[in-house]
């Protein structure tokens, strides 16, 4: 059995809008539900964790997880600007409780994607002011709960704007990626009628809507990295034990002969420019799903042969090794896997990815790299984004007509390494 360090944090990690239901007040909320939405289908009910969120967590535990990753909405907090739900605050005080009961560390996620509408409305991920209101939401959320809170994310995958912007481009100039399979055809007339009915939702000129899941110029990312920054300092000023870190999705990037290039830029966008916004943080929030292999014209296509995902990406779980390797290169303090897992019908498939993942780790950390935990998406099937329920990530199967949980027999794998480890050091 591979041994790992016994205060390793062992968890799944899921996300509100995902998993929460009727998160009516975001953005994503109103595109769901709009004319012509991109969207497969509205997240409606969810998974209705906001409501299960004690027998899920008592699930986590029971598998024999140490630790839940899972984010507070904004929107919830503030439904609309300046004014903050005294209710919401208690519901994400009861998870937190919940946590502590079972002795499950809780890693909080600020933003996971999406907005309050209102947020939208006034600007969004392009407007000068959206620093301050996010890190004035920070400081709320964590003056009221920061004690319960030991570490929290700012910005989930607060570089996906740049994969969203090349996957675009990718797709115009008619290329194939893993990240797109999946994506709707006929995207341009798509794109016409979605940011038309964007205007009218959010009553605002179409180019104005800037959603968290959009190509960023070069003004926004400045103002992502400000969000973040801005962000670090109200938390630490709030609640000052509580450890601050990012999350960032990374490809393993990989390159042919001739793609050298191609991909030594595509880390520089996703990673690099990145680390000087980050030097002040505590730890790193490292995401991974699979690998990209550039070649001299851009991401190879896959082979007909390559096992692939249900999302369509290749079944690589080797990338984490790679990319923590990679990423510790340029930084070395606590990394924590925040995210890494595959949407597959057939678990037996998760519980290979989960131990060839898991063995990368342990490799990384018999070199000295500091991993400090495993966090698997997803715990619960749940609602991925414009795809809707139909890619299945989770360790628990949900029956949305009972919202029946069933878990699947890789919780336990996931749970029993977690816990022979444990068992171990005693
Ligand atoms: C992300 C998000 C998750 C996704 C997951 C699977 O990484 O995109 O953090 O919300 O559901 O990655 O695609």
């Amino acid at each position: 059995m591979l041994q790992f360090p016994s205060d390793f944090f062992w968890g799944a990690a899921t996300a509100a809008h995902q998993v929460e239901g009727n998160n009516k007040h975001s953005d994503f909320w109103l595109m769901e539900n709009m004319e012509g939405s991109m969207y497969k289908e509205p997240s409606g009910d969810a998974v209705d964790h906001y409501r299960l969120f004690r027998e899920d967590i008592g699930l986590l535990a029971k598998f024999g997880l140490n630790t839940y990753r899972f984010s507070i909405e904004w929107a919830r907090i503030e439904p609309e600007e300046d004014q903050f739900d005294e209710s919401a605050i208690g519901h994400y005080r009861d998870v937190l409780a919940t946590c502590k009961k079972l002795n499950i560390t809780p890693i909080v996620t600020l933003h996971h994607f999406s907005s309050p509408h209102w947020l939208i409305r006034d600007g969004g991920w392009e407007s000068e002011g959206t620093p301050a209101r996010f890190a004035r939401y920070c400081a709320h959320v964590m003056r009221e709960l920061g004690t319960c809170i030991p570490y929290v994310c700012t910005i989930n995958e607060a570089n996906i704007a740049i994969g969203i912007a090349k996957m675009i481009k990718q797709f115009e100039s008619g290329g194939t990626s893993a990240a797109q399979v999946g994506m709707n055809t006929d995207m341009q007339e798509q794109m016409k009628r979605y940011y038309s009915e964007l205007s009218k939702v959010f009553g605002i000129p179409p180019l104005e809507v800037q959603t968290f899941l959009q190509p960023r110029t070069d003004n926004g990312l400045k103002i992502i990295f400000q969000a973040h920054t801005e962000a670090r300092a109200a938390i630490r000023e709030a609640s000052p034990h509580s450890q601050v870190g990012i999350t960032l999705s990374l490809y393993d990037v990989q390159s042919v002969p001739g793609g050298e290039a191609l991909a030594a830029h595509s880390l520089q966008e996703e990673f690099v420019q990145f680390l000087p916004y980050l030097q002040d943080d505590d730890f790193f929030g490292l995401q991974n799903y699979t690998r990209e292999i550039y070649g001299p014209e851009g991401v190879l296509a896959l082979s007909a042969e390559t096992e692939k995902t249900e999302m369509g990406y290749e079944f690589y779980p080797e990338g984490l090794e790679h990319v923590i390797r990679y990423v510790y290169k340029h930084w070395s303090k606590p990394i924590i896997i925040t995210e890494n897992g595959v949407a597959t019908n057939e678990d037996t498939r998760r519980i290979a990815y989960i131990d060839r993942a898991l063995e990368g780790v342990h490799a990384c950390i018999a070199d000295g790299i500091p991993v400090k935990g495993y966090m698997h998406w997803s715990l619960l099937d749940n609602f991925e984004w414009q795809l809707g329920y139909s890619k299945r990530f989770g360790l628990i199967e949900v029956d949305r007509t009972t919202q029946g949980r069933n878990p699947k027999p890789s919780a336990y794998h996931l749970g029993s390494i977690a816990q022979m480890n444990a068992i171990s050091k005693i």
